[in-house]
């Protein structure tokens, strides 16, 4: 078979409600993004990823779809859509949908007629169960079972018009799908062939290991210090997963050759995102693991664990190898649930944020995959300063708040910090176009504060100075459209016990590239195999002024190239 086109293809994500804001209503909007295509057009991506813009009562900003075939009416109309995607397509890039089909809005049709009796035709269309045996409804206790929701509480919210509880793993608004049920499979394959039709590209698929549950149920362990049992392992990966997104392809993306569909799997390991990506068995082109963004996560929810370069580099290093003959890796260290990766992984200081920040993208645009880009990371912009939980709007970061602090006994403040440091909001800052008022983003006030960084940091100053992070993103992207070394070379992870150097080589046809990062604030020499040869070889890439062969200044990144 020959090879897809998005195996060369690099992807940029947008999180319309932080983008761009034309009406000046303070959340960002279609008509907003159709002004700023000449910023994405002008990094040279190839694929635009929306995220939500479906109708929606936005308590999870919009992956809680209440219509999924009209467009919000905060971020415009199908008209704006329709033009947005011609926009696209004029200068020669493609655009994917967010599908978030595990769960819908409790204010979807299905749902308002689901939940009116326990004979309704679309009852069988959510997880509707009656109360532990013995116990009254409604009471603390006798919910189904002990799962807790991703964003506190419990996983089941009890509904007393049919006297029955509803599973919800997400918020109390987002219930589950039951797709055990044809109905709803049928319901969702023609809301995506509707989708395709108008003429998008594909899908992003939301939480879609997700689908396939164990229909029994069970009670999950409950972690010291939690008040919930873990659900993940009866609700993730499920039985019928591959079945489901098999039959998916063969109803919507069978005959449709140029689609792009990725697959949000937080619970993926490396032997099963094989599967799921092996063009034999027809199911997704790539996934998301979370492996490598949950490297710096420890035994206790509410502490900080510092990263372990070593751990990372076995992470990704394994994800390479195990997908090297079959399937294909997706690359990113950002999204709209991840903090920013210069503030988590790099050096967000002054003297040392845009070095890093270059680094980072090199080490991860270099590894074989298609990389994903979240809006703000071609600039390097940072986590901002939550001074305390009002700052916040996200409702995992206020649930998991209330939960930890109220239910849980965890201080304030120890939460606060891992919040700080790792709380999605940190990604949802209006976008920084430049040093006006509210960074350009709106002339209104922003739903989310501004990163008050944005004088320094904001797309007119990096697009005017040849040394940003968003030219040396520029340069990694036609790095990958014009080296087949770049897309298709093997990989070969280098000094995997060293703290402080992240460095592997690529090998394809008759050339080879070494790319070698520092993690850290200090000068070291890097003692590869070859060194000799290496430090006369052609230097691609670097992000310091006058480099220093393979003496690495702090936070540096060289990119050699030589014949094979
Ligand atoms: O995220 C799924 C997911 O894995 C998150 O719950 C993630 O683990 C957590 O937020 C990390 O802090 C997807 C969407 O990307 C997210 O924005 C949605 O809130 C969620 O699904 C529900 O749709």
């Amino acid at each position: 078979m020959e090879n897809p086109w998005w195996h060369r293809a690099v992807v940029y994500q947008i999180y319309p409600r932080s983008f761009a804001d034309a009406n000046g209503d303070g959340m960002g909007d279609l008509r907003g993004i159709i002004q700023r295509l000449d910023h994405i057009a002008g990094l040279g991506v190839d694929v635009l990823w929306l995220s939500p813009i479906c109708r929606s009562p936005q308590d999870d900003n919009g992956y809680d779809i209440s219509d999924y075939q009209d467009i919000d009416p905060a971020f415009g109309t199908l008209a704006d859509f329709d033009e947005l995607l011609a926009g696209v397509h004029e200068r020669g890039m493609r655009l994917i949908m967010d599908l978030v089909v595990n769960h819908s809005s409790d204010e979807h049709a299905w749902f308002t007629e689901s939940r009116k009796s326990r004979d309704n035709p679309k009852r069988d269309w959510y997880w509707w169960r009656p109360a532990r045996p013995g116990m009254e409804p409604g009471t603390p206790g006798a919910e189904p079972n002990n799962w807790g929701s991703v964003f506190g509480g419990s996983a089941w919210e009890y509904d007393p018009a049919t006297g029955e509880y509803y599973l919800h793993v997400f918020s109390r608004k987002q219930p589950d799908l039951n797709w055990e049920n044809p109905q709803v499979r049928e319901a969702v394959y023609a809301m995506m062939n509707w989708w395709l039709d108008r003429g998008v590209d594909g899908f992003r698929m939301d939480v879609i290991d997700h689908i396939s549950k164990d229909t029994s149920l069970p009670d999950g362990v409950v972690r010291p210090g939690s008040r919930y049992g873990d659900g993940g392992p009866h609700y993730m990966n499920g039985p019928r997963n591959h079945e489901f997104l098999h039959e998916m392809h063969e109803r919507v993306f069978a005959g449709r050759d140029t689609l792009l569909t990725v697959a949000e799997m937080p619970s993926v390991t490396i032997e099963e995102a094989a599967r799921y990506t092996d063009p034999a068995r027809r199911e997704v082109d790539m996934v998301f693991g979370f492996e490598h963004v949950w490297v710096d996560r420890g035994p206790d929810p509410w502490a900080l664990y510092p990263l372990q370069l070593t751990k990372l580099k076995g992470i990704l290093g394994r994800w390479q190898a195990g997908l090297a003959e079959v399937g294909w890796n997706s690359l990113y260290w950002n999204n709209h649930d991840q903090p920013r990766v210069v503030s988590r992984y790099g050096d967000d200081s002054p003297e040392f944020r845009v070095r890093s920040a270059k680094m980072l993208g090199a080490v991860l645009h270099l590894h074989r995959g298609t990389p994903y880009i979240y809006q703000g990371e071609e600039l390097g912009m940072t986590n901002a300063p939550f001074a305390s939980i009002a700052d916040f709007r996200d409702i995992e970061a206020l649930g998991q708040y209330a939960q930890a602090v109220e239910h849980e006994g965890h201080s304030g403040e120890d939460v606060l910090t891992v919040l700080r440091a790792r709380g999605r909001d940190n990604a949802r800052t209006p976008m920084q176009w430049d040093d006006s008022a509210q960074a350009g983003f709106t002339t209104g006030t922003p739903w989310l504060a501004v990163n008050p960084n944005y004088k320094e940091i904001n797309a007119a100053a990096a697009v005017a100075d040849p040394d940003s992070v968003y030219h040396f993103y520029r340069r990694l992207i036609a790095l990958r459209h014009d080296d087949p070394v770049v897309v298709y070379g093997d990989f070969t992870m280098l000094l995997p016990d060293d703290e402080r150097l992240y460095a592997f080589t690529r090998r394809h046809g008759d050339a080879e590239l070494l790319c070698i990062g520092n993690f850290s604030g200090e000068r070291v020499r890097a003692e590869i195999p070859d060194a000799e040869a290496w430090s006369s070889a052609e230097l691609l890439l670097t992000n310091v002024p006058a480099p220093t062969g393979l003496e690495l200044q702090p936070w540096q990144v060289v990119v050699y190239k030589r014949p094979a």
